[in-house]
């Protein structure tokens, strides 16, 4: 049955995608990821406890660990705070029971070195010990601790508590991921795009390679709409995007921009490559096949590129609006067609039609 890989949504931080690694990791397509979430599936008891537990004393540990087991959660080991980082990073839990009482450092160190770090921030932390000060549980909650529960205590109440701690991290996840998508295409959404920009920019700048920007929008859509319906309209929309995720590399974001504009910020990506890329767009799109009760619906989408190679004169908003211009240029000069707006060129130019299809 598939389910929600927690540890997969964990990696990517608190907000469900990291921007930091994907920049030096860019083989990343957080939209695509985002649509394996399937948020009926599991029923949320069923999602999966990976649990650290972390208790110094061998009897207590062994105690625990066994009634963990038999609540059917996979248990790692540590006795500390340092073997408590360290098993973090190997064995990547979605939860943590800790021991507030630890040797040299406590379980509220444990706490605060792990929500300072994007990579563990939204692991649950759960802490217990024997007598619990008020001062000290105000404290464990303001770090961002799930709970602190004090002994005596019985297994049964700490497995509940674990697993209302994952099912609470489950809905945040699916919460985070939706914010950052489009629902009708499972494209990135604009305000990932509005992110994801800048920091490209940043990271080719310090690679001092070129940056590029390309913006589709798709050709009379209206049109569209008002001959075949609104619900074929959506299915044009749906297979543009699944068109423009295909042909794009995988080092390349792609988003919706806005109702039949889709956007891709492709990292060291010269101006050729960057009018390659857009006219495998186009081509792809003008030889989809949609059909609506018989009818095979035209579709042909105009495309504006921009490639900036020195990233330290300007700003992100400019390569935005040359792409933008040359897409206006394209639509001027009768649709269907790409247009492209290099650094050192004083106006867009229109590309030759391409037919290469090799991403
Ligand atoms: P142009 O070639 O100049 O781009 O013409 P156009 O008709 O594509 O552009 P216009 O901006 O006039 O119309 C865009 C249309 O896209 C209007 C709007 O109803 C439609 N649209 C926007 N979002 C959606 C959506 O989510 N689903 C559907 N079916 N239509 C949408
Ligand atoms: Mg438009
Ligand atoms: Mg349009």
């Amino acid at each position: 049955m598939p389910y929600l890989n927690l540890d997969e949504s964990l990696k990517r931080s608190s907000l469900g995608i990291d921007y930091s690694t994907s920049i030096d990791d860019p083989g990343m397509a957080e939209s695509r990821e985002i649509q394996e979430i399937d948020p009926d599936r599991p029923a949320l008891t069923e999602v999966p406890g990976r649990v650290l537990l972390v208790e110094p004393a061998a009897h207590e540990r062994s105690w625990l660990r066994n009634e963990l087991l038999a609540g059917r959660m996979e248990v790692s080991e540590a006795t500390d705070l340092i073997t408590a980082q360290r098993a973090v990073a190997m064995f990547q839990p979605n939860l943590i029971l800790a021991q507030l009482r630890l040797p040299t450092y406590s379980g509220l160190e444990l706490v605060r070195r792990l929500k300072r770090d994007s990579t563990t921030q939204s692991i649950p932390v759960l802490l217990y010990t024997d007598l619990a000060t008020a001062e000290e549980r105000i404290q464990a909650l303001e770090l961002g601790a799930s709970d602190l529960i004090s002994r005596p205590f019985v297994a049964a109440e700490v497995l509940a508590r674990l697993r209302a701690a994952l099912r609470i991290r489950h809905l945040l996840t699916i919460l985070e991921q939706r914010a950052h998508l489009d629902s009708l295409t499972g494209l990135a959404n604009r305000g990932v795009f509005d992110d994801r920009l800048p920091r490209e920019w940043e990271a080719c700048r310090r690679r001092r390679t070129a940056l590029a920007v390309m913006i589709a929008d798709l050709d009379h859509f209206k049109a569209v709409n008002d001959s075949h319906g609104h619900a074929a309209g959506d299915t044009v929309l749906r297979q543009s995007a699944a068109t423009l995720a295909r042909v794009i590399r995988t080092s390349d974001f792609v988003a919706r921009y806005g109702g039949e504009e889709f956007v891709v910020v492709a990292p060291d990506c010269e101006i050729s490559a960057a009018v390659r890329l857009a006219e495998r767009f186009r081509t792809a799109i003008e030889q989809l096949r949609i059909d609506e009760h018989g009818d095979t619906i035209p579709v042909t989408t105009s495309v504006g590129v921009a490639s900036f190679a020195d990233l330290t004169r300007t700003g992100p908003a400019e390569l935005l609006r040359r792409a933008d211009e040359a897409l206006y240029r394209a639509k001027e000069a009768g649709r269907n067609a790409t247009w492209f707006w290099e650094q050192t060129q004083s106006s867009p130019a229109p590309a030759v039609p391409s037919s290469d299809t090799e991403p």
